[in-house]
């Protein structure tokens, strides 16, 4: 059937790098009228939320980069937070996405009704939209501990997204819970200005040695002058992590796997009291957890001013934190290194498909999807960054291109007129859904730790194949999993 070209209105839901890249990329596939709801007063996603002391991206800089918007500039093979923030607002500014965001305005209602959807923000009633793509990001609900008398603390106490930039570490006690990536990051970034850092371990992390050298003046003045260098430095990168390291966590370059955990075992071997290395040492397989990047981290934990507690937490007081063997660790400020809530995207939103029911009742034994993009139920509803993305240690930016290069392909049959509402089919989402709980059951991730990656129902927020095959997915839809309604 010939189809008809139609301006559409479309709504994405955040500004982050997913939403900015909605944005310039929609805008080359025709005129549509783009509204992009942000809850905050900025872009930039987790990288305007986390500011904490140390903030670097666990990703080379070279890779953690638009398609469209190479930087030779990076200054560090790891850039630190606030660069990268620098650039999603240059990039943001560039591209012209600003005048189409509209900040403080968080998405309250979406629902869809006589063929589109509505929307709701905190400013009110927004109108209909032909078509939802989603930006929301994956790690921007802060997880607080479940740990007595939190708010009984007398200091300052914040979550590391959340960090109180007013408080001063000074001559301080402080406390960190959790050893995730954050935590890995906070701690020698922080040991420096604090009387003393005491580190609350709950579980010992495998951490790969990993330089953060600074890209020298030359180098970035080689980059600006040659694009093709900066394409090979990427290309170079792209295989390296979501060619050989995916593939070894992914169970299938079992040579790269072992080079990868010997390089980690040796980095640990560099702590010298054996008994503290005996207690930061994991107890699991190398890439169940996700893998942190450090060469800061264990000489930071082997200073006199450093503490490495193992203890566990039995309650938080006034005072400080009180461990199970009796101790009162005495603290003025309390830092909760504790993780994302990756397991409920919308869970500020109410979101009603097509049968009318609410996508958090559907969605109350877990997430599910049809290849991480799309929904049964919920018409023209696209995300990114969705449940079953990949989330090892790959470049997000470069995971929301591939979704988006996807999802633009159906907003094309909605603009030609081939099709007025696009849904995954429940069979093949069903099918797509089982064969990922068959790939997990034998998988790395499902091989004996707590993670985030896991719901509480045992479901995994990962994507458990290799990014070669994540890529092969995301080239083009298979139209017949989808009911097209004209
Ligand atoms: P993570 O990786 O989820 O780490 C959170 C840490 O907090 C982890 O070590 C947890 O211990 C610990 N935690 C959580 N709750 C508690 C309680 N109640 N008691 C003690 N310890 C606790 O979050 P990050 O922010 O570090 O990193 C998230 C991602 O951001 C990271 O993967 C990168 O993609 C960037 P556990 O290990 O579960 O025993």
């Amino acid at each position: 059937m010939a189809g008809t070209e139609r301006r559409l209105r479309i709504a994405v839901i955040g500004a982050g790098a997913g939403g900015i890249a909605t944005v310039i990329r929609l805008r080359e596939r025709g005129d549509h009228e783009v509204v992009v709801f942000e809850k905050a007063a900025e872009p930039g996603g987790t990288w305007r939320d986390n500011t904490y002391p140390g903030i670097t991206c666990d990703v080379p800089s070279h890779l953690y980069r638009f398609s469209f918007a190479p930087n030779p500039d990076w200054s560090h093979k790891y850039s630190p937070g606030p660069e990268i923030q620098a650039y999603m607002r240059q990039v943001a500014s560039d591209f012209g996405v600003d005048p189409v965001v509209r900040y403080n305005s968080e998405v309250v209602s979406a629902t869809w009704r006589e063929g589109g959807w509505e929307i709701v923000t905190t400013q009110g009633p927004e109108g209909r939209f032909d078509a939802v793509i989603t930006a929301v990001g994956i790690l921007h609900h802060p997880a607080l501990p479940d740990i007595e008398g939190l708010d009984d603390f007398a200091g300052d106490a914040f979550h590391t997204a959340r960090w109180d930039h007013s408080v001063s570490l000074q001559g301080k006690r402080i406390g960190v819970i959790g050893t995730g990536s954050t935590a890995i990051q906070v701690v020698p970034a922080i040991v420096d200005p604090a009387e003393k850092v005491s580190l609350f371990q709950r579980t010992a992390q495998w951490i790969m040695p990993e330089p953060n050298t600074p890209i020298p003046d030359e180098k970035r003045a080689a980059y600006r002058a040659d694009p093709g260098l900066l394409a090979g430095q990427y290309d170079h990168l792209a295989q390296a992590f979501n060619g050989a390291f995916c593939a070894a966590v992914a169970g299938e370059a079992p040579d790269v796997y072992e080079r990868m955990a010997q390089a980690c075992r040796d980095n640990l071997a560099t702590v010298a009291d054996p008994e503290l290395r005996a207690r930061l040492t994991p107890d699991y397989r190398m890439g169940c957890k996700r893998l942190i990047v450090s060469s800061l981290f264990y000489p930071a934990i082997q200073r006199p001013d450093a503490e490495l507690v193992t203890d566990s937490i039995t309650r938080i007081e006034a005072g400080g934190v009180r461990t199970a063997d009796g101790r009162l660790h005495p603290l003025d400020v309390l830092v909760l290194a504790t993780g994302f809530d990756a397991h409920h995207p919308f869970a500020d939103m109410r979101i009603t498909g097509r049968s009318g029911r609410p996508l958090s009742e559907t969605w109350a034994r877990g997430n599910v999807t049809y290849r991480g993009v799309t929904v049964p139920d919920l018409p023209n509803w696209f995300m990114l960054g969705g449940p079953n993305s990949p989330l090892g240690n790959f470049s997000f930016l470069m995971t929301a291109e591939r979704q988006l290069g996807y999802v633009l392909q159906l907003v094309d049959l909605l603009a030609a007129g081939k099709a007025q509402e696009i849904t995954p089919l429940e069979a093949p989402t069903e099918a797509w859904t089982q064969a990922l709980k068959d790939r997990l059951a034998g998988s790395i991730w499902a091989s004996g730790c707590r993670s985030w990656y896991f719901d509480p129902h045992g479901n995994v927020a990962t994507y458990p194949w290799s990014y070669e095959t994540f890529e092969a997915e995301m080239k083009a839809p298979i139209l017949e999993d989808y009911a097209l309604a004209t």
